[in-house]
């Protein structure tokens, strides 16, 4: 690992590199022969990426620097959102009894705000698991309501919802037990509720839960109870300025939430007596607050700078009548007395002024890293030309899975290609059969032939059948596999595939490869060819 000191190193290895429940089982060594990696924590790469060419490195901060625990932070997001439906919207107080399975949900799911339902589609939009709040579809339910190709192409708003980030569990969750609720109590819930209409009363309420306090005054009180504590970042984010690289933070939170969050994640908490520290500011050179992503990546759209005084979090209006005369320029800094090691703190603007704010020449130089594949990951890629990476935090146990179940999956493989095989069989007995040219004694021993084999494609339908179940279960109990819908890429998987240059379970990941590492995808194999490899 070329250009990390000693230190940066330990500290990385220490916590990125351990087996993860006590077995080494699936340890990647690098080809470089550099370092050995838990395959939990690789960085997958969809698109070839010289780190060389990177200038610039930029972060989301909620869900991709700060992991939220869901168990804690969801759980008070859907306590308060059922508060509002009460107290605010005229629902039911027995809503207040309800619980919360932070676990039920997963992203990649699609919600049918007119029907009720939810689903998890693959790649060519094909829905391949339904419930209707609670309640899994019928196979025939599903291909009368979804089967239909036409309609394939329009599972996107304003009629279907994406939940496409960790923020979403909880509405999704909720709306489930609504529209159970609903069918069980049609004179309980406010008059003209339909689906559609307690959906969006969820997703309205949810978002105010962000925006009123609800959620950021608890996670400010006690960080450590709602956020992962990782010791990783700091050393991530030095060794990426020590290899020469501008560091930046684009977030929609504004800054007193912010600097809360970033303070607790470098290591400085509230408990220390020192809750307005400014310290971690040492590790980034500009930090754009109350972004409004996704709007911020269009430059045309025209959006206010504010520089953010630290201390007050006040803000200076940075426009003047003259947008951007100062901030392009580096001899016209404005004269903050709280300036620290040269990083500024904004509020607004649009990428066009963080461009000029670090001198970027060219979109290709900037990777920035999210976890949102709409609001971080589609449009900085396909609007701008930045270089994308996605935190996955469920790959993680994902990837371990798919490790610990290759014997199971190895079978499942098998019992496909012996299905198919047998069904090729039968086809051609049954047609040599119908073709009428073979004699009495050979009919009797074809029609034999064949009792025997739809005897025994039954039985291998059935093993596949049970062996497909169980390895689906294990992945998620409803949904399955993130990454997959049966034998397809899942939507989820296939918009990662899209729209990441590269993917990875936990942001920490970056510094347990060299800063200038070459990333290369594996070669694109369609159907016809075969891995050179694996013969
Ligand atoms: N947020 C909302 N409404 C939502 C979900 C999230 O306002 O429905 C807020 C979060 O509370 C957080 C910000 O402040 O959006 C996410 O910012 P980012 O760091 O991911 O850009």
């Amino acid at each position: 690992m070329d250009g990390i000191g000693a230190d940066t190193r330990a500290a990385l290895f220490e916590k990125g590199n351990g087996a993860i429940g006590g077995q080494r089982s699936c340890i990647w060594s690098s080809p470089e022969g550099g370092c050995d990696i838990v395959i939990g924590k690789q960085i997958f790469c969809n698109r070839s990426l010289n780190m060389k060419s990177i200038v610039a490195v930029g972060f989301d901060m909620d869900y991709t620097l700060a992991q939220y625990k869901p168990e804690t932070f969801e759980s008070l997001a859907y306590e308060g959102t059922v508060r509002k439906l009460v107290y605010d919207l005229g629902y039911p107080a027995e809503l207040l009894e309800w619980s919360f399975d932070w676990s039920y949900m997963v992203r990649g799911l699609v919600l049918d705000k007119k029907r009720g339902n939810i689903l998890k589609m693959d790649r060519h939009k094909y829905v391949k698991v339904a419930y209707h709040g609670f309640r899994e579809l019928s196979k025939e339910d599903k291909v009368a309501t979804y089967g239909n190709t036409l309609l394939r192409d329009s599972f996107d708003e304003p009629d279907y919802a994406l939940i496409d980030t960790l923020f979403s569990l909880a509405e999704a969750y909720l709306f489930a037990q609504l529209v159970d609720f609903k069918d069980k109590n049609p004179g309980k819930v406010p008059e003209d509720a339909d689906y559609s209409h307690m959906y969006k009363d969820v997703r309205a309420a949810v978002d105010l839960c962000h925006r009123d306090g609800t959620l950021k005054q608890m996670v400010a009180k006690d960080p450590k109870r709602y956020i992962n504590e990782d010791t990783s970042i700091v050393p991530m984010l030095k060794m990426l300025r020590e290899s020469g690289r501008a560091t930046f933070l684009v977030t929609n939170s504004l800054w007193d939430y912010t600097n809360i969050v970033m303070n607790f994640l470098c290591g400085l908490k509230p408990s220390d007596g020192c809750s307005s520290s400014f310290d971690w500011l040492q590790y980034f050179d500009v930090v754009i607050t109350g972004s409004a992503k996704p709007g911020f990546f269009h430059d045309e759209i025209r959006a206010n700078l504010f520089e953010v005084e630290p201390e007050s979090g006040m803000l200076i209006n940075t426009d003047n009548g003259t947008p951007m005369a100062q901030v392009g320029s580096t001899s016209l800094r404005l004269p903050l007395k709280s300036l620290r090691e040269g990083c500024r703190i904004f509020q607004g603007g649009n990428v066009g002024h963080l461009h000029k704010l670090l001198s970027i020449e060219s979109s290709s130089q900037v990777l920035y890293v999210g976890d949102h594949i709409y609001g971080d990951i589609l449009r900085s890629k396909k609007v701008l030309g930045w270089r994308t990476m996605l935190v996955v935090p469920e790959l993680e146990r994902e990837v371990e899975l798919l490790w610990q179940l290759k014997d199971t999956r190895k079978q499942l493989q098998l019992l496909r290609i012996q299905r198919d095989h047998i069904e090729d069989e039968i086809h051609h007995l049954k047609w040599s059969l119908k073709s009428g040219e073979t004699d009495d004694a050979s009919k009797e021993k074809m029609f034999s032939e064949l009792d025997k084999l739809q005897s025994q494609g039954e039985e291998v339908r059935l093993s596949h059948q049970q062996a497909q179940r169980e390895c689906h279960q294990k992945f998620h109990k409803v949904w399955g596999q993130l990454m997959k819908t049966g034998y397809q890429n899942s939507r989820f998987a296939h918009q990662v595939e899209r729209f990441a240059c590269l993917y990875t379970s936990q942001v920490t990941n970056l510094s347990l490869y060299s800063p200038d590492k070459y990333y290369r995808p594996s070669e694109d194999f369609m159907p016809h060819e075969f891995d050179i490899l694996s013969i």
